[in-house]
């Protein structure tokens, strides 16, 4: 399943850099976005996580995120999602850069993550910026309002939205500084974090790349693996 060049890279790599999308969280019953499946009620992504999409129809938009915070407290960490608690534990310096926001990660016990694409959990008003972090709140039906007035949304990152800066230069920094770097259950179409593994591979590193199909980033990959996330990451680690 793996190669000799990746096990012979792992064992003297310094620095290890893991991607994750949504396909590391499919195993445990979370919905990916694009695909099929992805779909909710026929909507495609790009038609719900936009700033324009909550203003026209902010309740059609809070009940996706509702849909999708339910659903996620109902679900639990899959064997891929501990097998990166694994990996972490085996080096000094590792980073976990996920595009998730369902916080399965941390669930599992991963420490160092950084959230380029926010955190469902997690709420602010659109007008002050204050910031309502409780879930209860959150899963209320109707829109919630600040005591401004404005409207609170989901402390996510949509289509046009800046990613947080703090945790998109750690990523960069990261992934230009590591030795091997996983892409694991990203289709690649989103930008800037699909130029990641590119960063990485630009500054030398050996890059893996981990999905049930090839995508949009495999052809520049040094290996790629075919396979579900949460069977092939445990044999990575054992
Ligand atoms: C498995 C598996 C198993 C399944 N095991 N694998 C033209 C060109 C380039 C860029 C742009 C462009 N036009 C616009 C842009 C910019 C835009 C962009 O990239 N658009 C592209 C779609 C074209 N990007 C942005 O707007 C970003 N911001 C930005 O660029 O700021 C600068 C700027 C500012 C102002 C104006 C303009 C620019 C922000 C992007 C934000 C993305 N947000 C979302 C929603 C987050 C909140 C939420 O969760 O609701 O993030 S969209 C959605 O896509 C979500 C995800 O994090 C992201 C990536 O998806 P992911 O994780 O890859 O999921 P899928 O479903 O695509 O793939 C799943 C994969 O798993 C598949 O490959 C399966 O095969 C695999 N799989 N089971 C292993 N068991
Ligand atoms: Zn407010």
């Amino acid at each position: 399943m793996f190669s000799e060049k990746l096990l012979q890279k792992l064992k003297s790599a310094k620095s290890v850099v893991v991607l994750t999308g949504a396909g590391i969280s499919a195993e445990s019953g979370v919905p990916t976005f694009r695909g099929q499946e992805g779909l909710w009620k026929k909507f495609k992504p790009e038609e719900l996580a936009t700033f324009d999409a909550f203003i026209r129809n902010p309740e059609l938009v809070w009940e996706w995120y509702n849909y999708r915070r339910k659903l996620i407290q109902d679900v639990k960490p899959n064997p891929g999602h501990y097998a990166l608690v694994e990996l972490e534990n085996l080096f000094p310096n590792f980073t976990l850069i996920t595009q998730n926001v369902d916080n399965l990660h941390r669930r599992a016990g991963s420490r160092n993550v950084i959230e380029l694409h926010g955190n469902i959990e997690k709420n602010y008003c659109i007008k002050c910026g204050k910031r309502y972090d409780d879930v209860n709140l959150a899963l209320e039906m109707k829109v919630p309002k600040c005591e401004c007035g404005g409207l609170i949304r989901p402390d996510v990152v949509w289509f046009g939205e800046m990613l947080p800066v703090e945790a998109w230069e750690k990523a960069e920094e990261s992934a230009s500084n590591c030795d091997v770097f996983f892409s694991i259950g990203t289709s690649g179409v989103v930008y800037p974090a699909a130029s990641l593994p590119q960063i990485a591979k630009m500054n030398g590193a050996y890059t893996v790349e981990i999905n049930i199909e090839r995508t949009d980033l495999s052809w520049f990959m040094d290996e790629v693996i075919i396979g579900k996330s949460g069977e092939v990451l445990p044999k990575l680690v054992e």
